[in-house]
């Protein structure tokens, strides 16, 4: 039976959320996995994207003038972005289980989910040095900054991780999406090397089905 609020609209009961999207991305990722982890991935509608920091898309303009990925299309039409208020919706939507509501507990979930999106922008930027700039412009210190943003995050990461045991939530989500992404394109950085904490939560979390869903096409 259509619930009220679907009668009322004249829309289908289960309606999509559409998330602007590309494989490769740790945010978008990030998204999909909180989606799974609170119960809601089978009405994501994943709509290709071609997020890039010169040559801007404008599908993805149209919803989000920073032109980035994630951004998310609400079944009511609202645009929402980034990844951090996407989840917050999704959890908010769904379950509800990816961010405790007060206490320190919450506080702790919130900075480790900056931690590890901090990894990630560091990530990504270097990302885009490399292969989005061209050679003649590239500057070497600023590759070698970010990969220091890296290595601190990690490391604060590894003193983290002997303290996840089974939590699943938006800070750990994030460092999932993190080391996946540092798996995907930097895989000669060796993440795991002085890192056995890290290592072993990540050998179990990255086998959750959420995490195997959303893997990155070359892993
Ligand atoms: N703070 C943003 C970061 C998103 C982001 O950097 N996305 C990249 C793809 S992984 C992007 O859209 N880059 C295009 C650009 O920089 O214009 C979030 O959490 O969603």
């Amino acid at each position: 039976m259509r619930s009220f609020r679907a009668a009322a609209r004249n829309e289908p009961e289960e309606t999509a959320l559409k998330i602007y999207h590309a494989a490769a991305s740790p945010f978008v990722r990030k998204c999909l996995v909180a989606a799974h982890e609170v119960g809601l991935h089978a009405r994501i509608e994943l709509v290709p994207a071609a997020a890039h920091p010169v040559n801007r898309d404008k599908a993805i303009v149209a919803h989000n003038p920073l032109g980035k990925i994630p951004t998310l299309v609400t079944d009511d039409g609202q645009d929402l972005f980034d990844s951090r208020v996407i989840c917050e919706y999704l959890n908010a939507q769904g379950r509800g289980n990816l961010i405790p509501r007060e206490g320190r507990a919450r506080w702790s979930v919130l900075v480790d989910q900056s931690l590890a999106d901090g990894i990630m922008d560091a990530a990504v930027l270097v990302r885009y040095e490399t292969f989005a700039r061209p050679e003649a412009l590239r500057w070497n210190d600023w590759i070698t900054g970010q990969l220091e943003k890296v290595t601190s995050g990690l490391d604060a990461l590894e003193a983290r991780a002997s303290g996840f045991g089974a939590r699943v939530d938006l800070g750990t989500i994030a460092f999932g999406c993190a080391l996946g992404y540092l798996d995907f394109r930097f895989s000669a950085l060796n993440w795991r090397d002085k890192r056995p904490n890290a290592a072993e939560w990540f050998d179990g979390f990255g086998a959750r089905s959420s995490m195997i869903a959303t893997r990155p096409p070359a892993t």
